[in-house]
């Protein structure tokens, strides 16, 4: 008997490619229910570190597609934790595997109601880690995701996370998006 799941995932997996448009690029590769099927899918699929530049995964509960236009996300915004390359403290694969389990795991408590996914960027400069929440203007449950996602990555103090909200996001390219909070 497989162990199952609280909630069924969703893996997506985005390549920029010139000729379509973003949404077009935003590819289903997979779904899953129980642990097993979990890990069979991780060991099957390349880590963030070997994807080409540009590319993303996206883990979403079923039925939420991994942009702001979703429902549930319309309302949402994320967590970022920026990953410097110069610096190479971090190890993307090592932390993206553990949104992973907070994600499929429940991590967070009372509040897993108000989680959408998460998103890892393969970029040039940094990469990046992003967790979505439905309500940006949910400052508790806001602020406990953020609390629990630093303390289940072990993320030094000196590491600043912040909140965006996708509405700002959408507006401005992502550079210049203001976050609502930090921590
Ligand atoms: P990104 O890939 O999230 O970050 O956004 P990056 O700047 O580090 O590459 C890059 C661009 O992708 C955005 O400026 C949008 O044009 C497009 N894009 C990203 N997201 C998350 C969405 C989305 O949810 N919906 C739509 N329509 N476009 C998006």
């Amino acid at each position: 008997i497989k162990h199952p799941l609280q909630h069924t995932w969703t893996l997506w997996y985005y390549e920029n490619k010139r000729s379509k448009t973003w949404g077009e690029n935003q590819r289903e590769i997979s779904s899953f229910d129980t642990i097993e099927d979990f890990w069979s899918l991780y060991n099957y699929t390349k880590f963030p570190s070997e994807l080409k530049q540009g590319c993303d995964y996206s883990l979403f509960k079923y039925g939420i597609r991994p942009m702001w236009e979703d429902q549930a996300n319309r309302w949402g915004g994320r967590w970022i934790i920026n990953l410097d390359r110069p610096f190479r403290d971090f190890d993307v694969d090592k932390l993206w595997l553990e949104v992973l389990l907070c994600l499929i795991g429940e991590s967070f408590d009372d509040y897993a109601d108000e989680i959408c996914g998460a998103v890892v960027n393969v970029r040039p400069q940094k990469d990046k880690i992003g967790l979505w929440t439905s309500n940006a203007r949910n400052t508790q449950a806001v602020t406990f995701i953020g609390r629990k996602l630093k303390e289940r990555l072990n993320l030094d103090r000196k590491i600043i996370i912040g909140y965006y909200v996708h509405k700002d996001t959408m507006q401005h390219p992502s550079s210049l998006a203001r976050c609502s909070l930090t921590l």
